[in-house]
């Protein structure tokens, strides 16, 4: 990256199912565009590449993998992306990410006898995000929302384990916010944290993760 051009910053929206991750990750690419701040949403797993196909069959239950081959796959979704994702901050664009590494490690870790350490070890490397939002509700917010549907992990109990693996992520970059807050405030909320951090990074190198 030139010093004198301004990069975009690397934004990460975490949380449960039904947290209303995807929701306000179009509204704050929205009201970005609409500042004209060029803005890209992009989600994890992503299910349009080859690997992507393939955890799209996992979560549908079409197949059965080991529990780690499945987490390699879904890490390897990411790091298949890592140019993009480099590319793209580099020209400038904010991207606001709908689950990342975070939900790579807390969802195969709340599975039975895979360690949280051994889970974080691919994850290395990846661009840092700038800023990790996670979008918090409690389990009986969660099981008064529109219902789970079939695919894999949609169920509370499981879920109450993801929550409290996201614990274990508390640090700087990582912020809580109240998920259940009315929609439009949550998005104004969540949008001066995004602005902040447009303007912090701006100027500074993207790290690499550290997990
Ligand atoms: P969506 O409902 O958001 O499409 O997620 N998952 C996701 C993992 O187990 N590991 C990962 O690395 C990621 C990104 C969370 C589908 C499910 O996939 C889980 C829910």
């Amino acid at each position: 990256m030139t010093k004198s051009a301004m990069r975009g910053a690397l934004i990460v929206l975490e949380g449960c199912d039904r947290s209303g991750k995807t929701t306000q990750c179009a509204k704050l690419v929205e009201a970005l565009n609409n500042m004209k701040i060029p803005a890209k949403k992009i989600s994890f797993p992503d299910r349009s590449t080859p690997i992507g196909s393939l955890i799209n069959d996992y979560l549908a239950r079409k197949i059965e993998l080991p529990d780690r081959s499945v987490h390699l796959l879904f890490t390897a979704n990411r790091w298949e992306l890592e140019p993009e994702i480099r590319k793209q901050i580099e020209a400038g664009v904010t991207l606001i990410v709908d689950r990342y590494s975070y939900s790579g490690v807390v969802f195969t870790s709340a599975k039975q006898c895979v360690d949280f350490k051994w889970c974080c070890g691919p994850e290395n490397g990846l661009p840092k995000p700038d800023i990790v939002m996670f979008l918090k509700l409690s389990t009986g917010e969660m099981a008064k929302r529109s219902g789970f549907g079939d695919e894999r992990y949609e169920n509370i109990e499981f879920q109450h384990k993801v929550d409290m693996n996201y614990d274990k992520f508390k640090n700087d970059n990582f912020i809580q916010v109240d998920a259940a807050q009315d929609v439009s405030i949550l998005t104004n909320t969540l949008l001066e944290q995004v602005l902040k951090t447009i303007d912090t990074v701006k100027n500074q190198e993207l790290d690499d993760l550290v997990l």
